[in-house]
């Protein structure tokens, strides 16, 4: 047997390392590298007898270590760090290796990398990978993309360390190039609706005098229903834990300022260039921003006047339910809209990603595992080509069960000075798209009135526009 390794990682801060070490745990002997050496070593003495480790100091030591054709995983940083670590691996490479960018690379980055490697013949796989630290170490969900002859090679490993929802690994090839890093982005987007709609939750139940003992223990009923979720299951620990200095709720102690790293605003500034509508994922990332906006907060509370976030309950079990169908209902349009850009972005770059597929590989492993991931795949499973998941025919229904509730919570979070964007933003897109009429019609006679950009009628086909400072009569433009 070889004495080489089966699998390269890059990088040993914790994703990398975690990861290299769920590669031994499962039998793939793994060639280890770190630009500061000290990490590697670290690795080595904290780790080493998990399995079969091959550490390098040097790069060329590193890609002689591995057998052919070379599997590496990158596990650095995402940007020059990812650049940089190709360019000094690329004159110690052979043809047909393959380099694994596993970082939150920009899916752009990505296309890009694909293309300057495929030049040079090389593969070049761009693959999200989620989970955080204890994922990447118990099995993570892996969205691969990239050339389907990389996926033979790397697709049997990526599935072994996978989390699995029964016999199937959450791990499956997205598309080409940049299709991975794509859907990787928007699960983080998703991330960032259904972290902020939980927020719009708890400060609903805390204006309402629940304390966060109380609201741990209502979002850790939630958990046993259709809310069942990770993100709902931690917001209990979360809520639950105490400060060790000051022995109050942890929670209160925390510094109100949301921060991010840019896959969000990504997801939107995507978003926008595919005219995809994603106003719940947008308002999260927006209100995170606002969050940490200083300035404009202090000069808002000396200013601004309105309610104290005081919520007046008459019935608070009533209560509690509406907040719960208001974030069913939020949480469901959140990702309807994230799997719309998905859909979307799989037909404009020429993708062609199997939605039900990412579905699929976000039931576990990932952080917004969620019941609900199971009733998305069976929906784009069983129509590959639907347009919209809350329209769909086992969703709509329910929406339409619990839409009271949720316009009541809306109407209520108003009233009491409680912000809550994704709540209202979710229920004006869910509005929006099924009335039958809109305000656009007004929209296009105003832009036809200053700009002559012309209308559509509802009654001929063509574009229309009105002598508006003449005599007032249309003609076809
Ligand atoms: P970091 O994102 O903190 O990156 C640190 C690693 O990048 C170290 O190994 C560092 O080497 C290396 N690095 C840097 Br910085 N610049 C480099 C360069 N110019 N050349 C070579 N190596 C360079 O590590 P992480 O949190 O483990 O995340 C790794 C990747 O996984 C990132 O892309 C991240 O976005 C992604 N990710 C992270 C999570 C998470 O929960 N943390 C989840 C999912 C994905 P050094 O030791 O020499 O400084």
């Amino acid at each position: 047997m070889s004495d080489l390794a089966n699998v390269g990682v890059v990088g040993m801060a914790v994703m990398g390392s975690n990861l290299a070490r769920n590669l031994a745990h499962h039998g793939f002997k793994v060639a280890i590298f770190n630009r500061t050496a000290s990490r590697t070593d670290a690795v080595m003495a904290q780790h080493g007898d998990e399995g079969t480790f091959l550490p390098s100091h040097t790069i060329e030591d590193f890609v002689a270590s591995i057998e052919r054709p070379r599997s590496i995983i990158l596990m650095v940083k995402a940007g020059p760090g990812t650049d940089a670590t190709i360019e000094q691996l690329l004159p110690h490479l052979d043809e047909g290796d393959i380099i694994m960018d596993g970082g939150n690379s920009y899916f752009r980055d990505t296309i890009r990398r694909e293309k300057e490697l495929a030049d040079k013949g090389f593969h070049f796989v761009g693959a999200g990978i989620s989970g955080g630290e204890y994922g990447a170490l118990t099995g993570p969900s892996i969205m691969p993309g990239g050339s389907p002859e990389s996926y033979k090679v790397l697709g049997p490993m990526l599935e072994a360390i996978s989390a699995h929802v029964g016999d199937d690994p959450c791990c499956a090839w997205m598309g080409p190039d940049g299709a991975g890093h794509f859907v990787k982005m928007i699960h983080n987007g998703i991330e960032y609706s259904d972290m902020q709609v939980i927020g719009e939750a708890w400060m609903l139940l805390r204006g309402a005098g629940f304390s966060n003992a109380e609201a741990a223990d209502i979002f850790a009923e939630w958990n046993t229903g259709d809310l069942d979720s990770y993100l709902i299951e931690i917001t209990s620990d979360v809520l639950r834990q105490k400060d060790p200095r000051t022995g109050k709720d942890l929670v209160e102690v925390i510094k109100d300022r949301a921060l991010m790293k840019g896959t969000g605003t990504w997801t939107v500034q995507t978003a926008l260039d595919l005219g995809v509508p994603v106003n719940g994922i947008a308002e999260a990332v927006f209100a995170r921003a606002e969050s940490s906006h200083d300035d404009l907060r202090a000069a808002a509370q000396d200013t601004l006047q309105g309610p104290d976030g005081t919520v007046t309950v008459d019935d608070r079990q009533s209560f509690v339910d509406d907040v719960r169908k208001a974030l069913w209902c939020a949480k469901v349009v959140s990702y309807s809209q994230g799997f719309d850009q998905i859909r979307t972005a799989g037909q404009e770059y020429g993708w062609d990603i199997n939605v039900a597929d990412a579905a699929k590989i976000w039931r576990d492993g990932c952080i917004i595992r969620a019941k609900l991931l199971e009733r998305i795949r069976q929906e784009y499973d069983a129509k590959p080509d639907l347009v919209s998941f809350m329209a769909a025919p086992s969703v709509a229904p329910e929406l339409g069960r619990d839409q009271d509730a949720w316009r009541r919570v809306v109407s209520v979070a108003a009233q009491s000075g409680v912000a809550a964007p994704v709540f209202s933003a979710t229920l004006a897109y869910y509005d929006l798209a099924r009335a039958p009429r809109v305000n656009a019609a007004l929209t296009q006679g105003l832009r036809d009135f200053f700009g002559s950009h012309t209308y559509e009628r509802i009654d001929a086909p063509g574009s229309w526009h009105l002598n508006w400072s003449g005599d007032r009569s249309e003609s076809e433009a």
